[in-house]
């Protein structure tokens, strides 16, 4: 809890600088208000008990502090930036997101057209509907620049086919909906969402107006008090039986009462499926001669065929792994053909055209899985992210508190020969974390695809193996076999105390994997790190 507290006020803290960097500089009391009044004196103590603990000159900080927002906003371990960035460090990571529930339509397919030819001279001429365009797909590719989930959004759908017209005017077909997605997204079909709290809520769908009105009770209610008779006793119970009876399910459908949504649904589909072969044209002028319904008879082959392939389509579950993968999720509908399809030597004049199809509709989950060659596993402050930026390109934040990285971080080693390792700063993984615990699972589901796991251990504490077995206990507990993995243990912060020697000392004598002791914030030791694991990422192929 004062955890939370200090990340929370360290947040403020974050909030202050924001204000600060902009045009006008505010007066503390502007700014406290420019907060709601939030930036309080409790704030600023649990902000000082962070500083206390770590920073040596917190009496300072605490003076600076008193004094006025303005000269703390330059101790602050945060660097004053652009406003852009700073709006980026407000939302401290919010703007990754690695888990979606998302549903994707193609565009419906525009409608066939029923037109004839008419002249001055030619009353009756050929028939000359355009036929409607194809509606748009929805596809997915897979983009190296893109990092989060979060620009998707909830419902995706691709641009419809506009209908034919007279004159042999074909409609254009709707435009693809391109979408683009980090690598390592996995994708699964799921079903339809079951709204199961609707159960327990009646649903009534009454087409008919007058039936909405309660039915009137047909008993006529006893004035007469009965003593003999003990329902007269309980007023609630007054001329029960006869106003509410039992309806059994069957009745209620067919009254159009329905008790849940999917009774709806079937209700939906099986009223469709009665007027579909009709549903699927267009009658000009509302006419069907004998001779259109044996045309409605035989759908043309494309048609058939994309019906069958969209009956018989296996559900989705694909893995964006590599830059420039794409896939179709969701078909746009046919377009309809105009009444020129159905002519013929016995029928010149058909009335009747073909409707587009409806675009497909489908759910989908999209998980983001960081791939990378190194995992580093770690408890939260062991100094990850420290790591990471002494030996590749990124710059998560590094801060002496727990959970400072909340969103993985991907970075890249370029070795003399061009050879390139990627290694991702994993957020800190907690006891009981494979129970969700501080996130848990939305931080392990980033390790599942690394080659390599380096566990990533504080050695300056007592008994530092601890830390290890509970990682690997996490990892196992999470996905069984996730540590056979080759992994190797980066024993970090060896420069801060006797007690790190004397752990390393102690460790090595039982260790079942190689322990590199390292200063990642020296830079000591790092290099040696990073050749292990191009040794061991070599003699894995
Ligand atoms: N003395 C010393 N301090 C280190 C070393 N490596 C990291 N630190 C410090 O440890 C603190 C935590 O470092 P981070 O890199 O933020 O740790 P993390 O594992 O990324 O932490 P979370 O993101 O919260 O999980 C920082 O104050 C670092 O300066 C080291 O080798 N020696
Ligand atoms: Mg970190």
């Amino acid at each position: 809890m004062q955890r939370l507290i200090l990340l929370e006020s360290m947040q403020k803290v974050r909030y202050k600088n924001f204000f600060l960097t902009s045009h006008q500089p505010l007066s503390k009391t502007k700014n406290s208000q420019a907060f709601g009044g939030q930036i309080k004196k409790s704030h600023r103590k649990h902000f000082l008990l962070a500083q206390k603990k770590i920073v040596p000159g917190a009496e300072s900080a605490e003076n600076i502090i008193d004094e006025g927002l303005e000269v703390e906003s330059s101790s602050s371990p945060i660097p004053v930036a652009k406003s852009k960035v700073n709006w980026k460090l407000r939302a401290k990571g919010g703007n990754f997101v690695d888990f979606r529930r998302i549903t994707v339509h193609g565009g419906s397919g525009g409608s066939g057209c029923v037109s004839f030819q008419r002249e001055r001279h030619l009353p009756r001429g050929p028939p000359n509907g355009g036929n409607g365009g194809h509606g748009g797909n929805v596809i997915f590719v897979a983009d190296k620049n893109e990092t989060t989930l979060y620009s998707l959004r909830t419902k995706l759908a691709a641009e419809s086919g506009i209908r034919g017209k007279g004159k042999d005017m074909h409609g254009p077909n709707g435009k693809d909906l391109i979408v683009k997605v980090p690598v390592g997204t996995v994708l699964t079909e799921i079903d339809i969402p079951k709204y199961e709290f609707l159960n327990n809520i009646e649903i009534t769908l009454n087409k008919n107006k007058r039936s909405r009105r309660r039915p009137k009770s047909t008993v006529e209610p006893r004035e007469i008090f009965d003593p003999e008779n003990p329902k007269d006793y309980d007023l609630f119970a007054f001329g029960e039986e006869e106003s509410s009876p039992e309806i059994d399910s069957e009745q209620t459908v067919g009254q159009g009462e329905i008790r849940n949504i999917e009774q709806l649904y079937e209700l939906y589909t099986e009223e469709k499926a009665g007027h579909e072969k009709e549903e699927m044209y267009t009658f000009y002028p509302r006419k069907t001669s004998s001779g259109q319904k044996e045309l409605m008879e035989h759908l043309p082959d494309e048609y058939n065929v994309y019906l069958h392939e969209l009956k018989t389509q296996k559900p989705i579950d694909f893995d964006f792994n590599e830059d420039g993968l794409s896939l179709k999720v969701a078909k746009g509908g046919l377009g309809g053909y105009g009444n020129p399809h159905f002519a013929s030597s016995t029928y010149r004049s058909p009335y009747l055209a073909l409707n587009g199809l409806p675009g497909q509709m489908r759910f989908l989950e999209l998980e983001l899985k960081t791939i990378a060659d190194v995992g580093l596993v770690g408890m939260p402050n062991a100094g990850k992210s420290t790591f990471i930026s002494s030996v590749t390109n990124a710059s998560p934040k590094i801060a002496p508190y727990p959970f400072t990285t909340l969103n993985p971080y991907l970075g890249t080693v370029t070795l003399n020969d061009s050879k390139k390792v990627t290694i991702a700063d994993i957020p800190g993984i907690i006891k009981g974390a494979h129970l969700n615990k501080g996130l848990g699972h939305s931080f392990l589901r980033h390790i599942e695809r690394s080659t390599i796991l380096g566990y990533l251990v504080d050695l300056s504490k007592d008994e530092p193996w601890n830390d290890l077995e509970t990682l690997r206990y996490e990892l196992e507990m999470y996905l069984p076999g996730l540590t056979k993995r080759p992994s190797l243990v980066i024993a970090n912060k060896a420069d801060l105390s006797m007690s790190s020697k004397r752990n390393y000392e102690a460790w090595v004598k039982f260790a079942d994997l190689p322990i590199i002791p390292v200063s990642a914030k020296n830079g000591l030791n790092v290099s040696k790190v990073i050749n292990t694991f191009v040794y061991m990422l070599d003699s894995k192929q």
